[in-house]
C-alpha cells in the first residue's frame, strides 16, 4: 500500500513537470487521491506481475480453467437405496422384475449389519443383537453411481433354539418356495461368522441349493462371506479365512461391518452374479 502511494504521488509530480514543460498550468490541481484512484490499476498489474514466481506461466483463464473434470463413476459408490417390499407368506412376494441377490445366515451371523454396509445406509435393514427378530422376506433396492440396479433380499435368519416346530416348519417352506422358485434370483450369499465355521445349517442351506432339489428357476452362483472378521486379531483373520474355505472348500471373502472391510470386492462380485457388472476388468480390491 505504501508502495502504491508512492507510486501515485511521483505520478502525480510528473503529470505536473510534464504540465509546466508545455508551458501550461493546471487550471485546477486535481487531488491526488484522484489520481491515484486512475493509476491504481496499472499499479496493481504492476505489483501482480512482481509478486508472480519467477519461471511459472501464469494461471490460464477460461471456462477450461474453471469447470472441474467429471466426477468417475466406478460403480462402486450406492447413490439410492430403499425398502422395497416385505413377505412372510409366498403370495405377498412382489412381482420379479430385477436380478436378485439373497443373503442368508444364522439369526445375528450380521446380515443386516453388512447389508447396511452395502448399501452405505445406516439403519435401512434394521439390526438387531436379539436374535430371531426378522421373520420375513425383505426387498431393497440399491442403485449405484453408475445407474446400475441391484435387488437385495434379506432372508430371515435361520437357526433360533427358541423358536417353535410350526415356525420352523413355515420358516422352511418361505425359504424354499423362495431359493428354489424365484425367477429372477442369480445369486446366494452365504453369512458365516468366523468364530463359528461351518454348522449343520449352512451345509443344508448349501445343500438345498446346489443338490438335486427340484428347481424351477435357472442356476445360481453362491458365495460364502465370513463376517465379524474385526472379532479376530490381525493375525488370526488369515489362518481363519483359510481354515474356513477349507471347511466349504471354495473361496471365502472376509466381511466386517463397522469398517466397511470387505465390502468393494462382495459388492462388485454380486453385481457381476446380478449381470450388472462394468467392472468385468477391474481388479478386486479391499476397500
Ligand atoms: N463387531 C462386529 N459386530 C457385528 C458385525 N456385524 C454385526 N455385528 C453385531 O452383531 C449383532 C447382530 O447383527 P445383525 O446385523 O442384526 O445380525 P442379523 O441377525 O444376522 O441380521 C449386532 O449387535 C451387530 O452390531 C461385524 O462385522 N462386527
Ligand atoms: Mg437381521
Amino acid at each position: 500500500m505504501g508502495n502504491r502511494r508512492l507510486y501515485s504521488g511521483l505520478f502525480y509530480d510528473v503529470l505536473l513537470a510534464k504540465w509546466s514543460f508545455y508551458g501550461l498550468k493546471p487550471v485546477d490541481d486535481p487531488p491526488k487521491t484522484l489520481v491515484f484512484m486512475a493509476v491504481q490499476p496499472y499499479l496493481g498489474a504492476v505489483s501482480k506481475q512482481r509478486n508472480r514466481p519467477k519461471n511459472k506461466a501464469p494461471t490460464p483463464k477460461g471456462p477450461s480453467a474453471a469447470t472441474p473434470p467429471p466426477e468417475e463413476k466406478s460403480g462402486d459408490r450406492v447413490i439410492e437405496a430403499q425398502f422395497l417390499a416385505g413377505a412372510t407368506e409366498v403370495d405377498q412376494f412382489p412381482p420379479p422384475v430385477m436380478s436378485e441377490i439373497a443373503f442368508a445366515g444364522r439369526s445375528n451371523v450380521g446380515k443386516s449389519s453388512l447389508l447396511n454396509s452395502l448399501m452405505q445406509r445406516n439403519g435401512l435393514v434394521r439390526t438387531s443383537s436379539t436374535p430371531g427378530c426378522t421373520r420375513q422376506i425383505s426387498w431393497f433396492e440399491a442403485i449405484a453411481d453408475d445407474k446400475a440396479n441391484l435387488h437385495l433380499v434379506d432372508l430371515p435368519g435361520y437357526g433360533y433354539a427358541k423358536r417353535s416346530k410350526s415356525e420352523r416348519k413355515q420358516w422352511a417352506h418361505l425359504i424354499e418356495s423362495y431359493l428354489l422358485a424365484r425367477s429372477t434370483l442369480k445369486g446366494v450369499v452365504i453369512l458365516i461368522d468366523i468364530r463359528r465355521g461351518l454348522e449343520e445349517e449352512e451345509k443344508s442351506l448349501l445343500e438345498l441349493l446346489e443338490g438335486d432339489s427340484e428347481v424351477s428357476r435357472a442356476p445360481l452362483e453362491t458365495v460364502i462371506v465370513a463376517t465379524k472378521l474385526d472379532k479376530l486379531s490381525n493375525s488370526a483373520r488369515k489362518p481363519a479365512l483359510a481354515a474356513l474355505c477349507a471347511q466349504v472348500g471354495r473361496p471365502v471373502l472376509g466381511y466386517a461391518a463397522p469398517e466397511h472391510l470387505g465390502r468393494r470386492p462382495l459388492w462388485r462380485k454380486i453385481r457381476r452374479i446380478a449381470g450388472v457388472s462394468l467392472l468385468e476388468a477391474a481388479p478386486d480390491q479391499d476397500s
